[in-house]
């Protein structure tokens, strides 16, 4: 049911499922279950049925770390993040992506991939920088790339340790914000597929765009032989004026909306709380806010009056008294 939680073991395949069915997915960052239902229910215009809907939700270490007053510098930790995620399953029925950042050490990743295997996680992204990342859109960071084949062998243990083969692990290659060049880029993304990548994410700051359209024509190149299925995604912060079909038909397969959620909800708080203290009062930004009504139709309010209405046996079970 839409909004509504799934088993873990039914979760986990669906992105690969999805990609499979669909090609094409659109993924959004959610930073709390209260955002996760809003995706869930989210569409588009158009005839009921045949309204676009998001395909999955992307957890972002950004959103994550920023929502915990943080630098995205992975010190928020791999349980409590698994923990927040673990949340989300509350309110959604949508395969979640989650944005592993380095791995850290190799052992610490797979133990992140195993917590999140466990949730339901469908896949989580690692890229290529070096232990502790910083965010890539920090314009005057120092970005440095880690070494290729260790970050390729970091790949090839996950693949081989994982427990469910649907989980996908996906390599994202910092190649173009460490301004390395696209033939490093290149390079980097078929020696992380030969690992065993389920899929490559590009990440670039160029706002023409162009940067990713030229890798993913490049990457092309390496794939069309290659046997088993490759997947590509793009996060288009940087150059929001494509659409996701554009990307698509330039060749990707998810197109990722990285923070937008979080930063609607900062746009929103700040001008509510400027009209907050101009007027003195919430008459002014009512209209603009979400209505308590609408609160009480994402989160539900009654489903403990339907636990209340069950009626308990008379007698409890006795347990451990022989
Ligand atoms: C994130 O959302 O945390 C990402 C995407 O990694 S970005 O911040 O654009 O690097
Ligand atoms: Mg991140």
């Amino acid at each position: 049911m839409i909004g509504y939680p799934v088993l873990p073991e039914i979760r986990r395949p669906m992105l690969l499922e999805s990609l499979k069915r669909k090609r094409t997915l659109r993924l959004v960052e959610a930073h709390s279950p209260l955002a996760a239902r809003i995706v869930s229910l989210a569409k588009g215009a158009g005839d009921p049925g045949e309204a676009l809907r998001f395909d999955g939700l992307w957890i972002s270490s950004l959103a994550d770390s920023s929502l915990a007053g943080l630098p995205d510098t992975e010190i928020l930790g791999y349980p409590k993040r698994a923990q927040g995620v673990s949340e989300l399953t509350r309110t959604t029925h949508l395969p979640m992506l989650v944005d592993a950042d380095t791995g850290g050490e190799t052992s610490s990743f797979v133990d992140f991939i195993h917590m999140l295997e466990q949730i339901g996680v469908s896949g989580c992204v690692v890229e290529d920088k070096v232990f502790p990342k910083k965010n890539s859109l920090i314009k005057e960071a120092d970005q440095q790339l880690c070494d290729c084949d260790q970050f390729s062998e970091k790949i090839r243990i996950a693949q081989a340790e994982k427990i469910s083969p649907e989980f996908m692990i996906w390599a994202r290659t910092e190649t173009l914000i460490a301004k390395q060049g696209m033939d490093e880029a290149l390079f980097r993304a078929e020696s992380y597929i030969r690992a065993g990548a389920d899929g490559i994410v590009i990440q670039s700051v160029d706002p023409s765009g162009q940067e990713v359209l030229s890798f993913i024509q490049g990457l092309q190149n390496f794939t069309r032989s290659w046997k088993h299925p490759v997947w590509f995604a793009c996060i288009p912060t940087a150059y929001p004026q494509f659409t996701a079909q554009q990307m698509f038909a330039a060749g990707f397969h998810i197109t990722i909306f990285a923070n937008h959620l979080l930063r609607a909800s900062i746009a929103a708080m700040e001008s509510v709380c400027r009209s907050l203290l101009n007027a003195d009062r919430s008459w002014e930004c009512e209209s603009d806010i979400a209505s308590i009504q609408r609160l009480f139709t994402l989160v539900p309010q009654k489903r403990t009056w339907r636990t209340e209405s069950v009626s308990l046996p008379n007698t409890m079970p006795q347990f451990g008294l022989n």
